[in-house]
């Protein structure tokens, strides 16, 4: 009886928001046309940008867009490249450890021929892009097999920000392998930012970081590596030195480009002060001792020389999940350092500037707005053998033809995640940037867009976000890639007009339980939500007093 109240209750008031229409991936069989939108660009586009410092730093191969458009080849084998100095055979892209940068420009084109010569399957991801989801385009829904290339092309449109970008292969259940094994490079999109006066001068590092294991010559796949022994590498190299003078401004571009590790980082002696994240510019400087970056997020940051001396970012203990800073549980090394920081020569009398940031006007703040849909994304675990754990959101495995959520272009949605586990996870989704709101309750100190935003353990997240300019079907999902691969990922579309099905607000049944959702169309329901989980997210919505027995073992954030 308490029972049916307590799943009353949950009918009444929770939101499951998910959409019941399946589907094949999207065709892309048009050849979009290359050159439509370029031709007018400036050859000179990557002059009057902060200038990249080469004095001997590692840094990948860098290819720079012409005339408006970067075409490339990417080739992926299993072949030598240079990790730390040694040679070491491992999957990659044309024998470069991190892959080849790519730079453009706002507006540019980037067409890139992906040549596989691996012996598995294979695609491309451009992070964080604004572009369409389909086609030749950020399909993720591609699938390129040993032997095979496929030709992608990006057009960047105007609302794209100028930022810090990354590619890596996103094929379900390829993915943390490939990225472990180092299929990974940035994209730097010139423009914005850049061109700001008060920020023109400050010279660049690119901070790619990469997280693998070499043993025999050979990186050790994913699925046999042991976490202490895969250490955090920065542009291929284990603790770099970098070079600055006293005093001197320099802006660096970090890149966490690890497949699964959240890094928490710290440069001894000064805070950071973070111009952008995940290419979005920020409205103002954010300044923060300890930098959080996710797996596939990314941060600009100005940083400036100390007194003369050696100085070190490191990569701070994190309790990712319930013994991560304990080698003997099959945690990460600790307290690594990533690279040290030579301040030496003649002192400089750099200013940091003060002030807002040129933010473009495409990226209002959307709180206060009218919120069209409201909706609810569950992440969950299920222990299936000893071995074996199912990574789960609204109680279901990725399955690539079925449609979790469908959007209309153009509605505010706010969506609710919600951690059930006690690891941490991240919330990736693909095409539009969203708002953060809060996260474990707390509202954030800052207004911005990201792409990415990590989830503590027993707690939600709020976002907003309005998707524009694309329809289509891409994908939202767990960026610890290994959670990605084994069902953390949803399948999302977005349509013009919703149909009078998506349109409707839906219960379905499901073991025992019958969910409600207030947001278009929903005929999918948790499949495996356990009681424990249904009254832990009643409890998150303030729903009804739930009898604390049931929360035993269940540690609440402050909502
Ligand atoms: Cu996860």
């Amino acid at each position: 009886m308490r029972r049916a109240f307590l799943v009353g209750a949950v009918l009444a008031a929770c939101a499951f928001a998910v959409v019941g229409v399946a589907a094949g991936a999207a065709g892309y069989s048009a050849q979009p046309s290359i050159f439509s939108a370029s031709s007018q660009r400036l050859s000179a586009c990557h002059r009057n940008v902060p200038p990249l410092i080469h004095d001997g730093f590692p840094e990948p191969p860098l290819r720079y867009s012409r005339n408006g458009v970067l075409e490339t080849t990417l080739r992926a084998s299993v072949s030598a490249v240079r990790i730390n100095h040694q040679r070491v055979v491992t999957m990659n892209y044309d024998g470069s450890y991190p892959s080849p940068a790519l730079v453009i420009c706002d507006g540019d084109t980037l067409i890139v021929h992906v040549i596989n010569d691996l012996d598995q399957p294979t695609n491309l991801h451009t992070h964080g892009f604004h572009v369409s989801p389909s086609g030749h385009s950020d399909n993720i829904f591609v699938r390129i097999n040993p032997g095979h290339t496929f030709t992608y092309v990006y057009h960047l449109p105007y609302d794209n920000d100028p930022g810090s970008y990354w590619y890596h292969p996103h094929l379900h259940m390829f993915v943390e392998g490939q990225i472990f094994a180092g299929m990974a490079g940035p994209i730097v999109v010139e423009g914005g930012l850049d061109r700001d006066p008060a920020l023109r001068t400050f010279p660049q590092r690119w901070i790619f970081l990469t997280q693998t294991q070499v043993k025999d010559g050979k990186t050790v796949p994913a699925s046999q590596a042991q976490g202490p022994k895969s250490p955090i590498y920065v542009n291929g190299d284990l603790n770099p030195s970098l070079r600055i003078r006293p005093g001197q401004i320099q802006r660096w571009r970090i890149f966490n480009a690890n497949a699964d590790r959240i890094v928490d980082l710290r440069l001894a002696g000064q805070p950071f002060r973070v111009l952008a994240r995940d290419g979005n510019t920020l409205r103002r400087p954010l300044i923060v001792r300890d930098l959080l970056i996710g797996p596939g997020s990314r941060a600009d940051v100005l940083v400036r020389g100390g007194r003369r001396g050696n100085y070190t970012l490191k990569a701070l203990p994190f309790e990712q999940f319930p013994g991560a800073n304990d080698v003997k549980k099959g945690g990460w090394v600790p307290n690594q350092t990533l690279l040290t920081v030579r301040s030496t020569g003649r002192r400089m009398n750099d200013r940091f500037p003060t002030g807002a940031l040129p933010v473009p006007p495409w990226h209002p703040d959307l709180r206060g707005q009218h919120i069209d849909r409201r909706r609810t994304i569950v992440f969950s675990e299920m222990n299936t053998s000893p071995t074996n754990t199912n990574f789960l959101l609204n109680g279901q495995m990725f399955d690539p033809n079925h449609t979790l959520v469908t959007m209309k272009l153009g509605a505010l949605e706010q969506w609710t995640l919600v951690n059930t586990n006690t690891e941490w996870h991240t919330f990736h989704i693909h095409i539009n940037p969203f708002q953060v709101v809060s996260v474990a309750g707390k509202r954030v100190p800052y207004v911005d867009y990201q792409d990415n935003v990590a989830m503590p353990p027993k707690s939600k997240v709020v976002i907003l976000m309005r998707p524009t300019d694309f329809t289509g079907k891409f994908v939202f999902h767990c960026h610890v890639t290994f959670h990605e691969d084994h069902g953390m990922m949803a399948v999302v579309q977005v349509v013009r007009k919703l149909t009078a099905g998506q349109a409707r607000a839906s219960t379905g049944q499901q073991g025992g339980f019958e969910v409600a959702s207030s947001a278009e169309g929903s005929t999918t329901v948790p499949a495996m939500l356990t009681v424990q989980q249904f009254e832990f997210y009643c409890h998150l919505h303030h729903i009804f007093a739930t009898p604390s027995s049931a929360l035993s073992g269940i540690r609440l954030q402050p909502a």
